[in-house]
């Protein structure tokens, strides 16, 4: 291995949850991003480093080769495809693992006294704030509901609770930040996960240590094990 291979990662529980998977393809971080000020990690493999980025730029990183792979929510894939890719949907970027981890779901939420089935049923425009503007335009229009996106930044729970929206998309792993706020899934979107992606250009010219790093990450999944 000569050429650097950077990979992207997000803070936090992808961060976390990929460790197991890099262990299993002999790359162990030298450093700990939540006391290091670092955004660039190196590894025991001198030619493979780690950058911290935002979970939303990710796929950016990748997409524009600032990293050569990265590990994303198919979340923040789709709402970066719809910016980006259109119908071709990848912009660019070649998914070659659902990794299974950072598991939640897509889920709509509103307050416990607000009757969605009703409202859906009386065809209702309803108003409805979410992150996900992509994956919410597309799950009501194949619905046939009337909707007013809102878009929110973070802490969707509580539009519903101002007055601001009816309805919200976001996600949803416990339930517990939905039952602390009064707010009830009504509905699931989707099943999430976290992917691996893959800039194509890198894919071409550092073909064999890629292909090392997926073999390994996908030995180690729970599907590969049982
Ligand atoms: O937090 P920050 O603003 O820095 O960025 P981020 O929220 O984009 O990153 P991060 O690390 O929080 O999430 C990264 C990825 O983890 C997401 O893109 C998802 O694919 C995945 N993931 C898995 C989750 C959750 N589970 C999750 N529970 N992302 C967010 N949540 C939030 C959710 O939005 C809600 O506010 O947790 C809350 C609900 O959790 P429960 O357990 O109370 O239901
Ligand atoms: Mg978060």
């Amino acid at each position: 291995m000569t050429q650097t291979l950077t990979l992207a990662l997000s803070k936090g529980r992808i961060f976390d949850e990929t460790l197991p998977l890099l262990k299993a393809a002999g790359i162990e971080v030298l450093e700990d991003p939540e006391t290091s000020r670092k955004l660039i990690l190196p590894t025991n493999q001198p030619h493979v480093r780690v950058v911290l980025v935002r979970a939303t730029d990710v796929p950016t990183y990748v997409q524009y080769g600032g990293a050569d792979l990265g590990v994303t929510g198919l979340d923040t894939l789709i709402e970066h495809n719809s910016d980006w890719g259109g119908s071709a949907g990848s912009a660019g970027l070649y998914q070659p693992l659902d990794l299974q981890i950072a598991k939640c779901r897509m889920s709509v939420a509103v307050r416990a006294d607000f009757d969605y089935v009703a409202k859906v049923k009386q065809g209702a425009r309803l108003k409805v704030a979410t992150k996900y503007v992509a994956i919410a335009r597309e799950f009501f229009a194949s619905k046939g509901v009337h909707v007013d996106l809102v878009k929110l930044y973070g802490s969707m729970e509580l539009a519903p609770l101002t007055g601001l929206a009816d309805a919200i998309v976001d996600l949803v792993s416990t339930g517990n930040t939905l039952k602390a706020n009064h707010l009830v899934e009504v509905e699931r979107i989707m099943d999430i996960s976290s992917r691996l992606v893959v800039n194509p250009a890198a894919l071409k010219m550092k073909q064999a240590d890629i292909r090392r790093i997926i073999d390994a990450f996908s030995a180690a999944l729970p599907a590969a094990k049982s």
